[in-house]
């Protein structure tokens, strides 16, 4: 199959609209289906090969692939979840058995952040005023964003400012940002068993600080629980990006 003017053409496929004026395909099936089908399998296709270049850290290929899944009308929800955190999930797993060492997952994070970069704009609604200002950040001693990142694209695109202060994030400097973003919510990331009880300790400052009857805190990343959560004081724990982004509507609400 090749993609020609935006759209997918099946070399040997007739499509709907020659199948109406010639012969049309026997089946009782509804019209249309023997195309959707192939497609169907094509995008799977796609989806594969794009969770493939992930795993290989094939930038230039997961950029590729990622564009034309969206010419294709595939949902940004879906090449996320089926080939770019799919693909970085098996990256992890090679990782701890032992296959993988960081340099791949070096490689891997980059090819997956340039694929990113692309859904972004379809994620992120602009033009719409702020529901309200988080200030989102990687606790300290952890340099992991990915996850940060897309729970910040989800975010924006729920209606929310967003204020990234990074990775690495020592608690006075979320406070630095509350404090000069006027901000109502703080989401803290962490995906090391070791930095996530960091998350507490931003609770603390920020309590310390006078600021904690002000923000509501949202915690989130791999090792996280929702006991965990709990137990440090946040208010709320989302396990994925799109519930963070639901869970800070909530928050807003209460
Ligand atoms: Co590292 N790493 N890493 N790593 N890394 C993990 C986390 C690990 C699980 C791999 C493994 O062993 N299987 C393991 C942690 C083990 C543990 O703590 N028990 C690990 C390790 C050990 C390490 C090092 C210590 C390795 C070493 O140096 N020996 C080192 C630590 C460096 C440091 O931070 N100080 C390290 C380094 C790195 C890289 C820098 C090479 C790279 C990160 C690059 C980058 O982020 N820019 C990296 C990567 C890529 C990974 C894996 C493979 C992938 C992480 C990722 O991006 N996932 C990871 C294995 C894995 O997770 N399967 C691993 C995709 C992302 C979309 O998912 O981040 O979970 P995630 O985010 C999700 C949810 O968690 C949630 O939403 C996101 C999307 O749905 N979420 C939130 C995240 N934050 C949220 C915040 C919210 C709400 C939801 O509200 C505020």
């Amino acid at each position: 199959p090749v993609f020609h003017g935006g759209q997918l053409h099946f070399p040997g496929v007739i499509h709907n609209k020659e199948a109406q004026s010639t012969s049309p395909i026997k089946t009782n099936e509804p019209e249309g289906t023997v195309t959707c089908t192939i497609k169907g399998a094509f995008m799977a296709d796609l989806l594969f090969d794009l969770e493939e270049s992930i795993i290989n850290g094939r930038q230039k290929d997961a950029v590729a692939l990622t564009g034309k899944l969206l010419e294709a009308g595939v949902s940004p929800a879906e090449i996320l979840t089926d080939g770019l955190v799919s693909g970085m999930e098996e990256v992890g797993e090679r990782f701890k058995c032992g296959d993988y060492f960081v340099p791949e997952m070096v490689i891997a994070a980059r090819a997956m952040k340039s694929a990113m970069e692309l859904i972004r704009p379809k994620l992120v609604d602009t033009g719409v005023k702020p529901l309200a200002t988080i200030v989102l950040g990687t606790v300290r001693g952890d340099l992991h964003d990915i996850g940060k990142n897309l729970t910040g694209m989800f975010m924006e695109g729920a209606g929310f400012r967003v204020v990234d202060i990074g990775v690495d994030a020592p608690a006075e400097k979320f406070v630095a940002a509350v404090v000069e973003n006027d901000a109502q919510l703080v989401g803290i990331s962490a995906l090391l068993t070791t930095t996530m009880p960091y998350a507490g300790e931003i609770i603390k400052t920020l309590d310390n600080a006078g600021l904690r009857p002000k923000v509501k805190v949202i915690v989130g990343g791999a090792p996280m629980t929702e006991e965990f959560a709990q137990a440090i004081g946040a208010d709320a724990f989302a396990p994925d990006a799109a519930t963070g982004a639901d869970r800070c509507k909530e928050l807003l609400a209460k």
